[in-house]
């Protein structure tokens, strides 16, 4: 009571507001429990994120600056509310502080080879103020921007024999992917074998001869094969994006083997026992030619002829008189006089006949011999004469 008599309204009046707002909120928490006072919260991000740490928000790695990754929003707040990012383990990520946006900052920082997620600790303030935080971890997910790399070079040279056998491994490559996802790769010949002598084992990166080289066949004689080589990732089918490739080059030179004799061929004119017949004291002249081949490519296919040993039945020489052509195989009468080709003296000349290919080193070479045999005709080179001796003749005739 006021000392003038009038009841102290001006004091009693606070304590009664006071007393209903009590009541207020005691029936309010009666009548709608949970739901007391407004207070800020977080509500659904969008996209719904997972509960952490399980999962969070999925991002491909390298997304562009400004790309919307994440908005956050609040219930319950008093005033306005201002979003920020107390705390992220890059820089990659900006936010707006009223929209509560979250956008790429630097898109250099979501490198998948380099970090698996991010972590943002998020705060959201209002004016009462309240301030209310969570954690969100953006994880990366890895893209396939990155192609097959070979391990030292992608040009390779490879020398093999032209007697290598099906099978023979001709370059094992080393090309890998370097992308996070470490997809497998896979090689194929993409031009250079036009014949199909080369393929790639299951491995998808050793190349093996596929079938023999055979330099000496008439259609296929080619001792250099550029092969270009196509790797492949995703060959496993890990991006949906498809593959990245990179090229290659694979030389292979062959070396040829001189793995072919000579062979006769129809000699002029055909052989027989004997070839032919001449006139003694022949004294030039075509005799016969000697004909041979080699299916051997290159000088290993080059066929040269010479004489093994010319005689006369006797076994005597008869080498001076007969020459033969190295690569004509034509052989003729020299100019040379002795020894006589006398058919009073020999009745046939035999000639060995030697086809030799040419190969670049010496002892490689092949040979082959064959016989020929060349009668001599006699020839009616003496006049008849009378024998001296008798000097008398007696001659009679009847009348
Ligand atoms: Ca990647
Ligand atoms: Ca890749
Ligand atoms: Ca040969
Ligand atoms: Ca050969």
């Amino acid at each position: 009571m006021a000392p003038n008599g009038v009841s102290d309204r001006s004091a009693r009046l606070p304590r009664l507001i006071m007393i209903r707002i009590l009541l207020l909120v005691a029936m309010q928490a009666t009548l709608f429990p949970g739901t007391a006072f407004a207070q800020l919260a977080w509500d659904t991000f969008s996209p719904a994120q997972q509960t952490y740490p399980t999962a969070t928000v999925t991002i491909d790695e390298n997304m562009a600056a400004t790309t919307t990754v994440l908005t956050i929003t609040t219930t319950g707040a008093t005033g306005t509310v201002t979003y920020s990012i107390a705390s992220s383990t890059t820089a990659a990520f900006t936010i707006g502080a009223s929209t509560g946006v979250i956008t790429v900052n630097d898109a250099s920082l979501l490198d998948r080879e380099a970090i698996s997620f991010i972590d943002l600790v998020l705060q959201a303030v209002d004016t009462s103020p309240a301030t209310v935080s969570t954690t969100v971890r953006i994880d990366l997910k890895d893209v396939n921007e990155i192609a097959p790399t070979f391990s030292s070079t992608s040009t390779y040279s490879v020398t093999i024999s032209e007697s290598a056998t099906v099978g023979t491994t001709i370059q094992a490559l080393t090309v890998t992917d370097t992308d996070s996802a470490a997809t497998n790769v896979a090689c194929t010949i993409s031009s250079g074998d036009p014949d199909g002598k080369f393929q790639f084992r299951s491995d998808n990166q050793t190349i093996e001869l596929k079938a023999a080289i055979e330099p000496d066949s008439p259609t296929n004689n080619s001792l250099t094969y550029t092969l270009t080589i196509v790797c492949y990732d995703n060959f496993n089918g890990v991006y949906s994006g498809g593959s990245l490739a990179s090229t290659g080059t694979v030389s292979v030179s062959v070396t040829p083997v001189n793995d072919n004799s000579p062979t006769w061929g129809t000699f002029t004119p055909a052989l027989a026992t004997p070839i032919t017949t001449i006139d003694e004291n022949l004294a030039s002249g075509t005799i016969f030619t000697a004909a041979a081949s080699d299916v051997d490519y290159g000088t290993d296919g080059v066929v040269t002829f010479s004489f093994s040993t010319v005689k006369f039945n006797t076994g005597a020489d008869a080498s001076a008189l007969f020459t033969i052509g190295s690569s004509s195989g034509v052989v003729s009468r020299t100019a040379a006089t002795t020894p006589a080709l006398d058919r009073e003296t020999y009745s046939h000349v035999e000639f060995v006949v030697l086809a030799m290919d040419s190969p670049t080193v010496t002892a490689d070479r092949l040979t082959i011999t064959q016989t020929v045999q060349v009668n001599l005709k006699d020839v009616n080179e003496f006049t008849p004469v009378f024998d001296p001796s008798t000097g008398l003749y007696n001659v009679s005739f009847s009348e």
